[in-house]
């Protein structure tokens, strides 16, 4: 009844922005993304028949109301699922600093759906944990493999076909995302609301999901012949054209800060002195570059000279998840 897992976090190169499905978490679009190295969770699920209540320790401390709830409506999916109908106790830890503006519920859902579902005693395969995990945060989908993963969107009602595959091995292309940290505030609006927002409000976002497909295929190709131009000029391009549907949205907001405007404009001047780095931003101020790993050193200490520029994390592709 106990199992730990340990899951990376990815970051998108064509972003998921927009459900057709809230509580199965079924998106407009396609995605894609890398797993990340630097980035992890680990989760320890424990069914215990002597709790009342779900439990849930995070980074060592008592999680928050909204936290909690969350993961006990996930909970709740894999007791469903297993038959079982007892409380837990989850005890997750983060290999980042909370509140360092990184997002972890994309490694956090794919080490809890691999954790709870070994401890309720089910034995998922890679598809049926991809869509697990999904409904907990559908980032978290594309965490359960490693390396290059599109999540197909699916076009059935109940979600059978909206899971993540492989695309390509973490050692096919060594390539290095620099995360440049440049606010540590929490965001106002949570990426579910925001994207939500965009959805109902946007008259732009059906031109964004008319430009997904092209792009994917253009990302993914760019992936399999390693062609770092290519990937990054798409990257860049699916990245602005996702917070353009934002600040259409009405009313309309937008997650940049200082710091997400200067980094951008150093990765344009590191191109012009004849160094390819390509910029991509989640939903959050903060700004990844993608770089030949030759040149992660170099640019990681051009950031860190910008005044905005907390911290620098120098990631590498990752693995997907493993029970422990
Ligand atoms: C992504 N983001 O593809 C996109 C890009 C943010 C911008 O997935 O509601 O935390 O839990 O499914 O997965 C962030 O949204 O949202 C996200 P839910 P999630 O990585």
């Amino acid at each position: 009844l106990q199992a730990s897992a340990k899951a990376h976090s990815n970051m998108a190169l064509i972003k998921y922005w927009g459900k057709r499905d809230e509580t199965l978490m079924l998106p407009h679009n396609s995605s894609f993304s890398v797993t990340l190295d630097a980035l992890y969770t680990t989760t320890t699920v424990a069914f215990d028949a002597a709790l009342d209540h779900d439990i849930l320790i995070l980074n060592g401390r008592e999680a928050e109301e909204k936290a909690k709830l969350k993961v006990s409506r996930f909970l709740d999916i894999v007791r469903e699922m297993a038959g079982v109908n007892i409380h837990a106790k989850v005890t997750s830890q983060n290999s980042f600093p909370t509140g360092a503006g990184l997002a972890s519920s994309a490694s956090g859902f794919a080490a809890l759906a691999c954790a709870a579902s070994k401890a309720a005693g089910l034995d998922l395969d890679g598809k049926a944990l991809s869509m697990l995990a999904r409904r907990g945060s559908g980032s978290a989908c594309r965490s359960i493999y490693g390396g290059f993963v599109e999540w197909q969107k699916g076009v059935k009602l109940d979600g059978s076909d909206s899971y993540a595959i492989p695309v390509a091995s973490p050692e096919h292309w060594p390539l290095s995302l620099l995360i440049a940290t440049v606010s540590d505030k929490q965001k106002k609006i949570s990426s579910r609301e925001g994207m939500a927002k965009t959805v109902a409000t946007s008259p732009f976002y059906n031109s964004w999901l008319n430009t997904i497909e092209e792009d994917l295929a253009q990302a993914k190709a760019a992936v399999q012949n390693r062609d770092l131009d290519t990937l990054g000029k798409v990257a860049e391009r699916n990245a602005l054209r996702m917070h353009a549907t934002m600040l259409s949205a009405d009313p309309p907001f937008l997650y940049w800060q200082k710091g997400t405007i200067a980094v951008i404009r150093e990765v344009e001047s590191l191109r012009e002195s004849g160094i390819p780095a390509y910029f991509t931003i989640d939903a959050g101020a903060n700004v990844a570059v993608l770089c030949e790993p030759s040149h992660a050193a170099q640019i990681k200490e051009k950031l860190l000279r910008l005044r905005e520029v907390q911290n620098v994390i120098v990631s590498g592709p990752g693995p997907g998840v493993t029970l422990l």
